[in-house]
């Protein structure tokens, strides 16, 4: 597949034949450079940072390191290859050629579905912009940065499909896109997390572990569309969100990592008297990301789910290795409901109940990550379990918006969740002392005290290597 990179626009769907969505791409480019200088990562206009820069899709060949002075990191268009008799794996239109173009009739739930796709890149960004202030190394703010252009970029893919596929109101669309911003009261971003704060790097660990993981899932299932373009596209996002999880997962790990280590240096649990993030605290955190992180695959039953599922517009993760009919209309999925004071499974309908199967099939993919780091706690030999809460546990969206639950699945009284969630979600004091430890250390092969070194650099390069390089 031929890419020009000599274009404005680095990318590999051919730019320079179609000169009016060239042209119109490149109107939409000066709002984002500005959107980025604005709501970008913080004062980093002058740092040159050691970045991965998507350069081709084939296998291998997308890693392309080196060093890019940060503002002008550039943003290309790339989707996986084209699978020329590709077909449609689900749903009514089973069978068929998948489509090159959006059919009349989806039109509306198409746009939707990359809209809601497309606001959540710009928005991780805009939470963590203030994050380099305080990183605790050189190899961690090169990772932040990485994390953020490849979120830059992800809303490239977005806005490429709504500019390529969706005419005017596309157009339109892809402005909004630099129009909603994080925790804004007037214009917010649409989905929950994504007007959480992200205040200190525990909860950027945390977010890219929980809530990129999301992006993971539901890029899956998009990557399913009968919608080929927008599958395409998803492919080829999906190969660096794996970046950003690994980010999260070795960053919370580094962190029990120095827990356990003061811990039994110290030969106390008082790991906050020696500087560290004693395990409870990280706990609380957990509890907090987990469970917004649910909210984003939506309600239980879910009848724009189901019609997405049958209109082939988004399929379920790993559609094909499924074995069942793909069509779902007699099919049933058990899902949890609130009976009185007691949460049950039922039988519901499996097409209703995709976005509950999506959410099942992450907690398992959580859960892996949460034994990881249980098993650094009992190599160290210190008995304690992290636990992914109850399901049900401080839910905003779905059945259990309407009770409160304790982590372990116990449906209790206002007046009790009112007394004791300070045990469960991180508290003001909590986040206070978290925070008085973000201080930055910005000197090469140095790393703040509450959080381990990594096991190994990135690329193959040392500890020591200088990842950042400010001017
Ligand atoms: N917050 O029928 P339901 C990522 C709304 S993360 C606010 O259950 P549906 C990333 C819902 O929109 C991946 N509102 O909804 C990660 C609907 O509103 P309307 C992002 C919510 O459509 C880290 C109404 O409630 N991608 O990439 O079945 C860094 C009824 O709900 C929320 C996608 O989400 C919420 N949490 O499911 C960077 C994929 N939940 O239509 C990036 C595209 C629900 O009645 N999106 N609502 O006004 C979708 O597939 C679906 O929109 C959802 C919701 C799964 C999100
Ligand atoms: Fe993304
Ligand atoms: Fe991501």
């Amino acid at each position: 597949m031929s890419i020009d990179h000599l274009s404005k626009i680095p990318n590999n769907v051919q730019l320079a034949d179609d000169r009016r969505l060239q042209r119109a791409l490149e109107k939409w480019q000066p709002g984002y450079e500005s959107w980025w200088r604005d709501l970008g990562p913080e004062a980093s206009q002058n740092m040159d940072v050691y970045l991965r820069t998507a350069i081709s899709v084939d296998p291998g060949g997308w890693a392309n390191y080196g060093y890019v002075r940060m503002p002008e990191y550039r943003w290309g268009i790339f989707l996986a290859p084209q699978d020329e008799g590709r077909l449609v794996n689900f749903g009514m239109h089973k069978g068929d050629l998948a489509w090159q173009e959006v059919p009349g009739e989806y039109r509306t739930d198409l746009r939707r579905l990359i809209v809601v796709q497309g606001d959540t890149e710009p928005a991780s960004v805009e939470q963590q912009r203030h994050l380099g202030a305080t990183c605790p190394s050189l190899y961690d703010l090169r990772n932040l940065f990485q994390v953020n252009v490849e979120e830059g970029r992800h809303l490239w893919a977005m806005v490429y499909l709504l500019h390529a596929h969706f005419g005017r109101d596309g157009r339109e669309e892809a402005e909004g896109m630099l129009e909603r911003h994080s925790g804004d009261s007037d214009k917010p971003r649409i989905l929950g997390a994504f007007n959480e704060r992200t205040p200190d790097w525990l909860s950027f660990y945390m977010f890219t572990f929980f809530t990129d993981r999301d992006g993971k899932y539901q890029l899956a299932s998009l990557a399913e569309s009968a919608f080929d373009p927008l599958s395409r596209t998803c492919r080829f996002m999906l190969t660096e969100e794996a970046h950003h999880m690994f980010v999260g997962e070795t960053g919370v790990g580094r962190i029990v990592q120095r827990a356990c280590e003061i811990m039994r240096e110290h030969k106390t649990d008082d790991v906050r008297k020696w500087g560290g993030i004693d395990l409870p605290t990280l706990q609380k955190y957990v509890n907090f990301h987990f469970s917004v992180s649910l909210d984003l695959f939506g309600q239980e039953l879910s009848t724009n789910a189901g019609n997405y599922f049958s209109m082939g517009l988004k399929g379920r993760f790993h559609e094909t290795k499924i074995k069942d009919d793909h069509l779902l209309t007699d099919a049933a999925y058990k899902v949890p409901e609130v009976k009185g004071d007691q949460i049950a499974m039922t039988d519901a309908s499996a097409l209703l109940a995709v976005n509950e199967r999506l959410r099942d099939d992450y907690v398992v993919d959580c859960q892996r990550g949460v034994d990881k780091w249980n098993r650094v706690i009992e190599n160290a030999g210190i008995d304690f379990k992290l636990t992914l809460p109850n399901r049900a546990f401080h839910r905003r969206i779905g059945v259990f918006s309407e009770v409160e639950v304790t982590p372990d699945g116990r449906i209790v009284t206002w007046a009790d969740w009112d007394r004791d969630h300070s045990r469960w979600l991180p508290t003001d004091e909590d986040r206070v002392y978290v925070g008085s430890l973000m201080q930055a250390v910005t000197e090469p092969g140095k790393i703040a005290n509450w959080i381990a070194p990594p096991a190994k650099g990135i690329n193959g390069q040392p500890l020591e290597f200088e990842y950042v390089r400010f001017n």
